[in-house]
């Protein structure tokens, strides 16, 4: 159909796309650094990601070190428009020193703020409670043991002391995720106990006031070794959140699968100031699959555009395919993001809210469902045009003979 025509079918319906497309170009989305390595990291042990984290396949051309976890990321930053962002975890340091968890320190992750800097990209972090033999049991902060609890304490108070230095060095808020897998395999006799220890060592992490980072919780329903209870559910982290005026982390795969997370973004929002999402897409569990532009992500993205979120959401993506290239994996989840906004923004809100308010719901599913046949695929190729960006056949060929250039990777 054309940019032009497109542009004018959307105006017959009081939407004007050159102001959704200026707004969807301020919107960073948080790009997980994990789904180009298959949640392995770059600490001397490496292994498997373990807290019920499960990244399978062996496609080749996993990102193997820093330098090559770059490149991929440069080269995905190249296919997606927009200015975005990178979500950093502790144990991608990158370093020839060899700190355990609870000795990081800032300088173990200058060459990220450097690289950041550099290409202008603002940088999350993520303390990691896994993949560590002191989290084997899957008891991190509310292990029985004080020796334990203690050694993770130091290891999330580093993360955001060093959250607050790249904060700081970039001039931009990085948000610092904390997900602990604890939970017990069976049913506890004692909850509430494991509960209280989460508390207090979360307070005690918490405890340090600093400028330039903001801490996020993120709960879960169960995982992988975790089926009986989990000790950071989604109503301990939604209390902890309020009480304490942190984030709230809310990813799409840790809850129930008919649960409808567009549904709690006003509801959460009410109590919240701010609020992290962890966009995903679960299949009959926590599986991480890539975000498709299905429902559930439409859903969501007509939510905080409807609800006025933008201004205190921050975007992040949490999936993982290693089935698949992972620099396709991260272009087109962060594409598909940006297109479920992208709908949400060339929405006839004005409309659709007057038909609602006055109880005329056929008027409202009319309008929904003859919006559908709108053309947005011009307004994307054309915001994707000014952005310089590939759309269609010419992003399989860009995505191709990248793939082509890291398969010899061992
Ligand atoms: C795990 C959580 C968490 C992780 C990352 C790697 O279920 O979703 O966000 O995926 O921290
Ligand atoms: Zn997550």
């Amino acid at each position: 159909m054309g940019y032009n025509s497109a542009k004018e079918a959307f105006a017959e319906w009081g939407v004007d796309t050159e102001a959704a497309i200026s707004q969807l170009t301020t919107i960073p989305i948080s790009m997980h650094c994990w789904q180009g390595d298959d949640v392995v990291g770059f600490e001397p042990k490496t292994g498997t990601s373990g807290g019920g984290i499960q990244a399978t396949g062996n496609y080749p051309g996993r990102a193997r070190t820093p330098d090559e976890l770059r490149a991929d990321l440069e080269f995905a930053y190249a296919m997606i428009p927009g200015k975005h962002r990178l979500n950093l975890h502790a144990m991608y340091m990158d370093t020839d020193e060899a700190p355990d968890r609870d000795q990081i320190e800032y300088r173990h992750f200058a060459p990220w703020v450097d690289w950041a800097k550099e290409h202008g990209i603002g940088l999350d972090f993520n303390p990691t409670f896994f993949a560590h033999e002191k989290a084997d049991d899957n008891l991190t902060l509310s292990h029985p043991d004080q020796g334990i609890r203690d050694f993770w304490i130091e290891h999330g108070r580093r993360t955001r002391e060093i959250a607050a230095q790249i904060g700081a060095a970039l001039g931009s808020q990085c948000i610092n995720n904390i997900w602990v897998p604890d939970g017990y395999k069976d049913i506890p006799v004692d909850r509430m106990a494991a509960r209280a220890r989460l508390e207090a060592s979360l307070d005690q992490m918490l405890a340090e006031p600093l400028s330039d980072m903001r801490d996020a919780v993120e709960s879960k329903l169960f995982g992988i070794g975790v089926e009986a209870c989990t000790v950071g559910s989604h109503e301990f982290y939604l209390g902890y959140a309020i009480r304490k005026g942190t984030l709230l982390c809310l990813d799409m795969g840790h809850f129930h699968p008919t649960e409808n997370i567009a549904d709690k973004l006003s509801a959460v929002a009410l109590s919240l100031d701010e609020i992290l999402l962890h966009v995903s897409r679960p299949m009959r569990w926590d599986s991480d699959h890539v975000i498709l532009l299905n429902d559930d992500i439409l859903n969501m993205a007509h939510e905080l555009v409807s609800a006025d979120l933008l201004g205190r959401t921050h975007i992040g993506l949490d999936f993982f395919d290693a089935t698949i290239s992972r620099t396709a994996a991260w272009i087109i989840g962060t594409r598909n993001m940006q297109k479920a906004l992208l709908r949400a923004l060339l929405t006839p809100l004005d409309r659709l809210r007057q038909a609602e308010t006055a109880l005329d719901f056929t008027t409202r599913l009319t309008m929904t469902e003859e919006f559908k046949d709108l053309p947005f695929g011009d307004v994307w190729s054309e915001f994707c045009r000014r952005s310089d960006r590939p759309t269609s056949l010419g992003l399989i060929r860009e995505l191709d003979a990248y793939q082509a250039s890291v398969a010899s990777r061992g």
